[in-house]
């Protein structure tokens, strides 16, 4: 994965020296709409390598990069242009946006997966190990998730808050089975106590496979809460339910002297659940003094016990 300044000197190296000359005008004019000029004296007569320091050190990354395609357009220059474009609009994730721009802090971003015709904009968690892409997050009660198959379909609420990212554009980054994604899951306790669980080779299914499942091996200390606290409640491998659409393997399933048909009408919210399972992260948010005993909540029972601990915060965020 090549960074911006290497982007832009492998652009710069197609021109002429000529072309070098007038793409160096162009920066020292005031033809740039929105854009700072160089001064002419910093710019004339300068190399390919020290043209892409000014560059990035006057207008950023981002503009850098908007900058040089808007001057190798005026300099009639499409074929580069729309090359160099190409190369970065590679923003098909958050960890390829990390690596294409070292310094980029997290935020929304648009991001483009391949086979996907339409770009969406995502939470990037940029950490020292990587750009992770943020498909859930919980912190408060003011999302609810208490939401039918459609709207987990499509995903709701607000990226810079509480939100769900939807199974849609999660699959849509998952399905190429060349790319290798792990997915983080982050759990806060209500006395400020934080557990991680990561899963190599996370990838869904498609919707015919009710967006199934899959997680490989587990490394972390909050549990695999995912293949259950004990056995026969695996859920890798299952479909999404929903209180509308039925994947939990119950039928019912016999808790005791419960017979439980859904999954979804105990623990609440909408999960891969699997006979009802040891993780449900999307039930209802309970407030501190308050998280105790609910049927349904925030749960991770490999990490919080005694069983109903309904966690004060979770984030699950998958990289490339
Ligand atoms: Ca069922």
């Amino acid at each position: 994965m090549a960074r911006v300044p290497e982007l832009l000197l492998a652009t710069l190296e197609e021109l002429l020296d000529k072309e070098l000359r007038t793409f160096q005008w162009f920066l020292s004019s005031n033809v740039l709409e929105g854009f700072p000029h160089i001064p002419k004296s910093r710019v004339d007569g300068v190399d390919r390598p020290r043209t892409v320091d000014l560059l990035v050190q006057t207008y950023g990354y981002n503009d850098a990069v908007t900058v040089t395609v808007d001057i190798l357009m005026r300099m009639k220059l499409k074929l580069w242009a729309e090359t160099l474009k190409e190369n970065y609009d590679g923003g098909t994730d958050c960890t390829q946006i990390k690596a294409l721009m070292p310094q980029a802090s997290s935020g929304v971003y648009v991001i483009q997966p391949k086979g996907v015709n339409i770009p969406f904009k995502v939470y990037c968690e940029m950490r020292p190990d990587g750009g992770w892409t943020v498909f859930q997050r919980r912190s408060g009660g003011a999302v609810s998730f208490n939401r039918k198959w459609a709207a987990y379909k499509k995903g709701f609420g607000n990226l810079t808050q509480d939100h769900w990212l939807g199974l849609q554009m999660i699959f849509s980054l998952t399905k190429n089975k060349t790319k290798k994604w792990t997915m983080r899951v982050d759990l806060w306790d209500h006395e400020d106590v934080t557990a991680f669980a990561e899963y190599r080779n996370f990838r869904l299914g498609n919707e015919q496979a009710a967006f199934k499942l899959h997680v490989g091996k587990y490394q972390g200390n909050a549990g695999d809460a995912i293949r259950g606290a004990y056995s026969g409640i695996d859920q890798n491998g299952y479909g999404f339910s929903t209180p509308d659409r039925d994947n939990d393997g119950c039928s019912p399933c016999i808790f005791g002297d419960i017979a439980e048909a859904k999954c979804t009408n105990s623990n609440g919210g909408s999960w891969w659940y699997s006979r009802c399972g040891s993780a449900s992260l999307n039930g209802d948010w309970h407030p501190a003094g308050d998280h105790i005993g609910w049927a349904s909540g925030l749960y991770w029972h490999t990490w919080k016990k005694p069983a109903q601990y309904s966690l004060k915060a979770t984030r699950m965020m998958i990289k490339s």
